[in-house]
Formats: C-alpha cells, structure tokens, sequence
C-alpha cells in the first residue's frame, strides 16, 4: 500500500492498521516512535477540508440497536459472488440516508459493509468480485484529491491463499470487470474479513464500505463452548466524521494517516 504508518493515534490503530499497512498488524497501538521522523507536524497542515472534530456532528449515542450484517448464500456450490456498488446508509435514526459504498449477494442486496460469508475448513470456495461502481473518470465522494479509476481488489485478510488469489493491490478490476479468488480453506477457525484493496484508494474504498466478514470454522471450534447463535455477533468498529449535512466527510492528508475521524460507529 502507498499509505504509511504517521501518526501516534492509538484509538484509531486497530481500525487504519486493518486496512493495508504490511508493517503492523490488527489491533496494535501506535507509539510515538513509530512516527517517521519526515511526518508533517499537525500544527502545519492546512485546515481540514470538512467534518473533522470538533467540527464533525456527533449522533446520540446509543440510539440504535446495532445491526447484523445478513449471511451470504453461494450463487452455486460453493461459489459466491460479491457486488461493490454505491449505495446510501444513515448511519443514526433521524438521519438522512447517505452515499456510501457496499458489497451484495445474490440473497442480500447491502448498501453500506457486506454480506457475512462463512466458509469451513476443507471446503474450498471460489469467491467472484464484481465492479459495478461508476465508470472510472466519475468521482464517488467529493473527498478532495481522490482517484477516480473506481477500480476495486477483493483481499481476504488473514486468509491462507495462493497469491494469485490474495487480492493483492495490483490485481485492480475496473468498473463492468469481475475476477474469482479461490480460498481453499485450510486453516484452523479464525474471524477472517475482506475488503478493498485497490492501489491508491484502498483506504477511501474501505471507510465508504467496502468491507465484511468471512469467518472460518473448523470441527474443534465447536469444543471450546465459545457463544454461538444469537449469543455470537459480528460487529463492525469504523470511524468516521461527517459534514453538516450528515455525508460522509474523509480527510486525507499527505505524509500522515489518512484519516482523523470524530465518530466511532458499530
Ligand atoms: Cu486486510
């Protein structure tokens, strides 16, 4: 990824470290010796363009029960197919529905994250990506300095898988494309996830909604009395910050962390 570690923000780390940095792993805390010594200082960035705290509106919190992303059927035996497309989501009741980002199946149209895929050990699936995101040249959000090739990668974090299917950042589909991953799945139960992993807008891709679930299970999972039915829930932990009129705001700085958000949302 072009993005680089920058900026001593342990409450953002688990989120921006998911997202495509090779030099930590999930759920790290920054120190502030992991700042380059090249970082632009804060106190010499230009204003934030939109939405950034203090400036961002903040929902009530608590307001809502927390969804559960839908479950992913296969298209056909173990073969799944997910669609990017834009979408609209309000993020709070009361708010307005705004344009996000998010991944459908054929049983789950989702406008905001993606359908929950659970795959079993020793089940190999094959998993198609589809782009029907505008036509590059066409820009999603009016984040400032953004790409508009709208290409996206299907990457499934943590997941054992040849490399051809990892979802690497040059494996790009452009919008009208698709391409099939194949996960063979075999590897112990773990909370896997995917999303976005396109060059150069991975990081915009993923906090639009461009991200989900794919746990895998395995036959001793079930010894370890870990909950299960409605006692297990997948929840999604973003950040975000927001315009006055309730869209999504994405500040984007060189040289830093990509993102400074004033709002944590499940
Ligand atoms: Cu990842």
């Amino acid at each position: 990824m072009k993005t680089r570690l920058g900026w001593p923000m342990a409450t953002l780390a688990i989120l921006t470290f998911s997202i495509g940095q090779s030099t930590a792993t999930a759920g790290q805390a920054l120190t502030s010796t992991d700042a380059p010594t090249t970082a632009t200082p804060m106190s010499a960035l230009a204003a934030p363009p939109c939405g950034q705290a203090p400036t961002s509106p903040v929902p009530t919190f608590f307001t809502d029960e927390a969804g559960q992303p839908p479950v992913a059927a296969p298209d056909s035996t173990n073969h799944y197919t997910l669609t990017a497309h834009m979408g609209t989501h309000s993020f709070i009741s009361g708010w307005p529905a705004v344009p996000t980002l998010g991944y459908s199946t054929a049983n789950a149209k989702v406008d905001y994250l993606g359908p929950t895929i659970v795959t079993k050990k020793g089940t190999p699936i094959n998993v198609t990506i589809k782009n029907n995101l505008p036509a590059a040249g066409n820009l999603m959000f009016p984040f400032g300095g953004m790409p508009t090739t709208n290409t996206t990668v299907l990457h499934r974090h943590g997941g054992l898988q040849a490399a051809k299917d990892d979802g690497t950042p040059e494996q790009n589909v452009a919008p009208g494309g698709s391409r099939t991953n194949y996960y063979p799945n075999n590897q112990a139960a773990a909370p896997l996830w995917y999303h976005d992993h396109a060059d150069a807008v991975t990081s915009y891709n993923v906090y639009a909604g461009l991200a989900g679930f794919m746990p895998n299970t395995d036959a001793l999972e079930s010894l370890y009395r870990l909950p299960k039915g409605d006692f297990a829930k997948a929840y999604v932990l973003q950040d975000k910050s927001f315009n006055a009129d309730k869209t999504l705001c994405y500040t984007r700085a060189p040289d830093i962390v990509d993102l400074r958000a004033a709002v944590a949302v499940v």
